[in-house]
């Protein structure tokens, strides 16, 4: 149900900052910019305005990457690059409202992290900086606690901003300054980086960023790394989540997407942007068969049969390529 935080992913676009700005993390200090009475806070102080816990899938959006065949460059993932993880802060609209509310014209939260950058290099080609829209608002945290531990130097402590049901790529680690802002930025990251780019094409800002997530799921259990399974009956498990929809019903196929059956879900309901574990009960008789899962959220999106074709091999929801030959004897 949660990911223990040594079994997370790690991914870092820059080498991580120096282990030091732990040794006081109460004495970190965040920029909040773009409300009415913009300031430094430390988050000693965020401490003190509110305490929430979510919980939220991380997942990068390379996660599925393994399974085009393009070979895009990049971790080739299957579904390792995923997690689901309770996250413990204070929401970013008490923040907001604490300085007066966000300033007139605003439409992108930004959220820059705290890597120190390379001499010599034009900071906006290197910078984790990412916008997402103003809505997101709703539900972003700012967040110190991960799976009720304090936040680890690889996963983004002292402070982390949390955009549920927004791809990993938008969760910045080590945050150093929030700016509600009119456009989003032009790092390039944003303007360039993390865009799904036609095959053949460059990437450019018109196309579609690496935003919201998909409806998705995957099965863990039965999984051909584990060999030959024994005929008979087996319960065929797996995870589902919806991004910023819940998750509301997963069917299970045995035979490669002919023919679907509805599972079931189990395990705590920790909202709409965890993921939920289902299970179904077969019997597989002797000989080879296609595992598959197909999940819907509350609206009413369906996992897609097929991947979306794009040069880094982003956003990969297909059931059709998580799908799964097992051999029984
Ligand atoms: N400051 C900062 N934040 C970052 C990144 C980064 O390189 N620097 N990587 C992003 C990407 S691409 C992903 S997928 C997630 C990974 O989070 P994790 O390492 O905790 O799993 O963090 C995001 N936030
Ligand atoms: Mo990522």
């Amino acid at each position: 149900m949660i990911t223990p935080s040594d079994q997370l992913y790690v991914r870092n676009n820059l080498p991580a900052p120096d282990a030091s700005i732990l040794s006081d993390r109460d004495a970190w200090e965040i920029a909040i910019e773009g409300v009415k009475q913009p300031r430094r806070l430390t988050l000693r102080e965020l401490k003190a305005l509110g305490l929430e816990t979510v919980a939220t899938v991380l997942q990068c959006s390379g996660n599925g990457r393994g399974f085009f065949p393009s070979k895009p460059s990049g971790t080739p993932w299957s579904v390792g690059a995923a997690g689901c993880v309770l996250w413990s802060g204070v929401p970013l609209k008490t923040v907001a409202r604490s300085l007066g509310g966000v300033a007139d014209g605003m439409l992108y939260v930004t959220g820059t992290g705290g890597e120190k950058l390379p001499e010599g290099v034009d900071p906006k080609s290197i910078i984790v900086e990412r916008s997402v829209p103003l809505k997101a608002l709703a539900d972003a945290m700012l967040v110190w606690e991960m799976n009720g531990a304090p936040l680890t130097l690889a996963h983004g402590g002292p402070l982390r901003l949390i955009v549920p049901g927004y791809q990993g790529v938008n969760n910045i680690k080590y945050i150093k300054r929030l700016a509600f802002t009119a456009t989003e930025t032009d790092a390039k990251i944003m303007s360039h980086g993390y865009r799904v780019t036609p095959p053949g094409g460059k990437a450019d800002p018109s196309q579609p960023s690496v935003l919201e997530m998909g409806v998705k799921s995957w099965i863990n259990s039965p999984h051909p790394d584990s060999g030959t399974l024994a005929a008979g009956a087996v319960q065929i498990h797996g995870v589902a989540f919806g991004g910023v929809h819940a998750v509301k019903k997963v069917e299970v196929s045995v035979d490669g997407g002919r023919t679907w059956r509805e599972a079931r879900f189990f395990g705590p309901d920790l909202g709409a942007f965890a993921w939920r574990q289902f299970v179904i009960d077969a019997t597989l008789p002797p000989g080879s068969h296609t595992l598959a899962s197909r999940a819907t959220d509350a609206a009413g999106n369906v996992q897609p049969e097929l991947r979306v074709e794009n040069v880094s091999g982003y956003s990969n929801t297909s059931w059709d390529d998580h799908a799964m030959k097992v051999n029984v004897a």
